[in-house]
C-alpha cells in the first residue's frame, strides 16, 4: 500500500484528499497545527476506510519542526510515494499601500517558505528511492493577479516557478511533479482571508458554485492514477462560473 504525506489536513482541500486517498488505498501521513481536527480525521478514516494514518502536528512555517517531524518518522512511515503541499492560506484583501505586514509575513512563510521546507525533507526520500509524485497546490493566483491579491498571488506565483523547478530537478530521478490551480473552492479559506468575519467570507462564493474540496481531491487522485510513463505537469480548474481570477459570472 502506498504512502501519502498531505499538509494542511485538518480542513478543505487537504482533508477532502485524506478521504479520497484513503478511499483508494492510501495509507496517509496527515499534517496541520489543529491537533483536535487531525486527530477525529485520524479515527474516522481508521474506522471507515481502515487504513493507517499518522498524525504530525507541527506548524509548517517552523523549519525546526518540520524537519524533527521528517526525521523522526517511525520507519514503516518513511517510504513515502507522494506528497500534497496543500497547506496554506490567504490573510487579508488591501492595496499594497495599506497592506499588514504581518499578514504579508503569514503568506509568505506558510505558501513558499513552509512549502520548501516540507519538500526538502521528503524530496530526498523519494530521489534515494527513485520513484514519487509531488502535488502541489498553486492557484490560478499564480499565474494571475487582481487587485488586492498583491502577496497572495505573489507567493503562488512562486509556488508556480518553484514546481516547473522542481519538474527539471526531478526529471532524471523519475519523480513526477504536478501543480494544480484552482480557482474558487469553498472551504475555510475565505474564512482565514477574511480573519473570522463569516458575512464577508461568504462574498467570493455569492450567485455561483464554486468548487468543492471533493472536485480539488478527485484530480489529485486522477493526476495519482496515471501510468508511470505519464505525468500531469498543472492543471488551472475553476468553478464553470468563473473564467479566470477576475471574470466571474454571479446569478
Ligand atoms: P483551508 O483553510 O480550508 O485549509 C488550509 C489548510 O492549511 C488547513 O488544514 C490548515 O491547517 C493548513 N495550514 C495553514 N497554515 C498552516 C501552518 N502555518 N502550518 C501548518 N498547516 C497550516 O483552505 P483550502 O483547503 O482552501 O486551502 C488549501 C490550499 O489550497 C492553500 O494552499 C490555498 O492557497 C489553496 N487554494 C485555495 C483556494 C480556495 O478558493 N479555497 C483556491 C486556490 C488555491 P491548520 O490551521 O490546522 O494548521
Ligand atoms: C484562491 C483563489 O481567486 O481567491 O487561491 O485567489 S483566489
Amino acid at each position: 500500500m502506498k504512502i501519502a504525506l498531505i499538509t494542511g489536513a485538518t480542513s478543505g482541500i487537504g482533508r477532502g484528499t485524506a478521504i479520497k486517498l484513503a478511499e483508494n488505498n492510501y495509507n496517509l501521513i496527515l499534517t496541520g497545527r489543529r491537533v483536535d481536527l487531525l486527530d477525529a480525521l485520524k479515527r474516522e478514516i481508521e474506522v471507515k476506510y481502515k487504513k493507517d494514518v499518522l498524525t504530525l502536528n507541527f506548524d509548517i512555517r517552523v523549519k525546526e519542526s518540520v524537519d524533527k517531524a521528517i526525521d523522526n518518522l517511525p520507519e514503516r512511515w518513511q517510504k513515502i510515494d507522494v506528497l500534497v503541499n496543500n497547506a496554506g492560506l490567504a490573510v487579508g484583501l488591501n492595496h499594497i499601500q495599506d497592506g499588514d505586514v504581518d499578514d504579508w509575513e503569514r503568506m509568505i512563510d506558510t505558501n513558499v517558505k513552509g512549502l520548501l521546507y516540507i519538500t526538502r525533507k521528503v524530496a530526498p526520500i523519494m530521489v534515494e528511492r527513485g520513484k514519487g509524485h509531488i502535488v502541489n497546490i498553486g492557484s490560478i493566483a499564480g499565474t494571475q493577479i487582481y487587485e488586492n491579491g498583491n502577496v497572495y498571488c505573489a507567493s503562488k506565483h512562486a509556488v508556480h516557478a518553484i514546481s516547473q523547478g522542481m519538474r527539471v530537478d526531478m526529471l532524471k530521478h523519475g519523480i513526477k511533479v504536478t501543480e494544480i490551480r484552482p480557482g474558487l473552492i469553498e472551504t475555510e479559506f475565505s474564512l482565514v482571508r477574511f480573519k473570522g468575519d463569516k458575512e464577508m467570507a461568504k462574498k467570493p462564493y455569492d450567485g455561483l458554485t464554486p468548487l468543492f474540496a471533493e472536485d480539488i481531491a478527485e484530480t489529485i487522485l486522477f493526476v495519482l492514477t496515471r501510468p508511470d510513463h505519464v505525468c500531469i505537469n498543472d492543471i488551472d480548474i475553476t468553478p464553470t462560473a468563473q473564467a479566470n481570477a477576475i471574470s466571474a459570472y454571479r446569478k
